[in-house]
């Protein structure tokens, strides 16, 4: 079962499949294990935003392995060797934000990857024993099994998009709908769903296809993670923990309230 942890994101994305992926904020590894338990197909630490700490996405990647799902975790802006910490605690993928250019792409992938691909350095502590593999097959098998993911969200980042899709060991680009927007409106407004984002993001989708690699976006709700599956995304979310949870709240509590003064 734990090979097949580390290897099943990759394994879903190489066969052109689509993953639906939970969005964690806080530091409990209870929140993470409670997502992972449900037909997510891996979860998502946020470090950037989210209160996550090492130690906190540490015990969140071992509880979403224990139920058997594989863990993404978004590094804050710059922080590259925190990803080859996070890989080497049981992280199957790495989300870097505001990746802008090719320089920044090779950053990511120098410590994500191992030679030839990157220069990850070597101490997989809890990698290695989740694989089930001895040394050798990891170090050989773990480019593959590592997603190394690059945020568009800057008119830099859309400028550069072929060039970062083309770097060796990117494996996908991930859109920051909300910055973005707020990018391409010159700071003016936040519309993760406006009518420019929507020609960025379908442009996105169609220039990932072309280099082979995999484009996701970060969704608000089902709906809109599936729009964003018709429209080719491969690796979606569908809303953040604090927003299902809130979302439940307000739904259950009008359920209760219906019909009553
Ligand atoms: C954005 O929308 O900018 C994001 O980074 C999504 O988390
Ligand atoms: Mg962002």
């Amino acid at each position: 079962m734990n090979e097949s942890v580390l290897r099943k994101l990759a394994g879903r994305l190489a066969a052109n499949g689509e993953a639906l992926c939970a969005w964690v904020t806080v530091n409990e590894p209870a929140v993470a294990d409670w997502l992972a338990r449900e037909a997510f197909d891996a979860v998502a630490l946020d470090m950037q935003h989210g209160a996550i700490d090492f130690d906190g996405a540490m015990r969140s990647i071992l509880s979403v392995a224990l139920a058997g799902k594989p863990t993404i975790v978004r590094v804050p802006v710059g922080e590259f060797a925190l990803a080859s910490q996070l890989l080497d605690a049981g992280a199957c993928g790495i989300l870097a934000p505001m990746i802008n250019s090719r320089d920044d792409a090779r950053r990511l992938v120098d410590f994500a990857k191992y030679p030839p691909l990157g220069q990850r350095s070597w101490g997989p502590r809890t990698a290695l024993p989740l694989s089930g593999l001895d040394a050798t097959a990891y170090l050989n098998a773990a480019n593959a099994m590592t997603q190394a993911i690059a945020m568009i969200e800057t008119r830099a980042a859309l400028d550069a998009l072929d060039d970062i899709l083309a770097v060796d060991g990117v494996d996908g680009v991930f859109v920051g709908p909300s910055d973005l927007s707020i990018a391409l409106s010159g700071g003016a407004t936040l519309e993760p769903r406006g009518a420019a984002l929507m020609t960025e993001a379908r442009r996105i989708a169609e220039r990932a296809k072309a280099h082979g690699k995999f484009a996701a976006m970060f969704c608000f709700d089902g709906a809109d993670a599936r729009a964003m599956l018709a429209l080719g995304y491969r690796l979606c979310t569908i809303a953040s923990d604090h927003a299902l949870i809130r979302a439940a709240a307000r739904s259950e509590l009008a359920a209760a309230r219906a019909g009553r003064a």
